[in-house]
């Protein structure tokens, strides 16, 4: 069920969306004020907010203007209610980043249909976001997703001067995989190694896939040993851990990974640094027998 913020100084207005909304199925909270609408955004979750441009304190036009500024605001859709319908007006709440812009007093049906309109477009952004930010295959953080959250992590990391490691992951010998069991069977390795990097690896580091057979965490606020450690755990896990490739055959195999690890407590100017250094491990770990971590 869809949960609408609507703000407005008029009772009676609030009262009519109450009712009209609520008659549609959604749920509805409301509030007089845009200080108090803004103390709501930062504790529950809405999905589309109906703001009135004049209001006694801080405007709708002052309010719209934070939410469309904050990070974990932006995407949800605004639309404005207000009695003007000067051009202006309405010229520069859009402008603002309103989604839409409806004049009162209000035809029930009509904005019922704007925000199922932008309830539609909400909707569709999040599934392109998904589709442009996941691995396809194994449904993880795709290369430009990890970077982008691996350089706030680290950007954090420098202002809390706190330690962040890097992990670069590469399985061993995969080609292998695929030509003795064919690329399906690969896939299946592809998704277990994910599955199981989940189970290991705790809810706040990231992980990624970065191409291919290619895998990244990164630890914010971890020391180097502790994600080592972490590695390690995950190292011995995939060595134990059977790949079921058929179920009717029982024909199972299993696949080891080489690390490479680098860590902020070396100074580090960038997260680029971070990675190349990660690298290097990663390239010793396989020249020197792989199935191992390198720091
Ligand atoms: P090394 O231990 O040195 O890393 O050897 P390797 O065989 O793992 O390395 P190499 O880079 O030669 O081979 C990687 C293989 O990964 C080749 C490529 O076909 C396969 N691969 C890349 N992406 C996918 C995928 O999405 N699915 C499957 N099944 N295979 C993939
Ligand atoms: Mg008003
Ligand atoms: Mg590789
Ligand atoms: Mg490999």
């Amino acid at each position: 069920m869809y949960k609408i913020l609507a703000v407005d100084d008029a009772k009676d207005t609030l009262l009519l969306l109450d009712f009209d909304l609520s008659a549609e199925g959604y749920q509805v909270v409301t509030t007089d004020a845009a200080d108090s609408a803004l103390r709501l955004l930062e504790k529950e979750h809405f999905d589309l907010i109906l703001l009135d441009m004049y209001m006694p304190g801080i405007t709708g036009m002052a309010a719209l203007e934070v939410i469309k500024r904050k990070e974990a605001l932006k995407h949800i859709p605004v639309i404005m209610l207000s009695a003007a319908d000067g051009e202006d007006e309405i010229v520069s709440a859009l402008e603002l980043g309103a989604d839409d812009y409806v004049t009162k007093p209000y035809i029930a049906k009509v904005l019922l249909a704007r925000i199922r309109t932008s309830l539609r477009l909400m909707e569709k952004n999040r599934e392109l976001e998904i589709l442009a930010t996941t691995d396809f295959l194994t449904g993880i953080n795709n290369r430009g997703r990890f970077y982008e959250l691996s350089t706030k992590a680290f950007e954090q990391s420098v202002s809390h001067t706190s330690n962040l490691v890097l992990a670069m992951f590469d399985i061993d010998l995969f080609k292998k995989v695929n030509d003795n069991y064919g690329h399906e069977a690969g896939d299946t390795v592809l998704v277990e190694f994910t599955q199981l990097m989940g189970k290991v690896f705790r809810e706040h580091d990231i992980i990624g896939r970065l191409g291919g057979e290619e895998f990244a965490v990164c630890f914010p606020h971890t020391a180097v040993e502790e994600a080592i450690n972490a590695c390690e755990r995950f190292r011995l896990c995939l060595e134990q851990h059977a790949v079921m490739l058929s179920k009717e055959e029982g024909q199972t195999l299993f696949v080891t990974v080489s690390i490479g690890v680098a860590s902020t407590h070396v100074a580090s100017p960038g997260l680029d640094d971070l990675i190349r250094r990660a690298d290097l491990g990663l390239y010793e770990a396989k020249n020197s027998g792989r199935n191992k971590i390198i720091n």
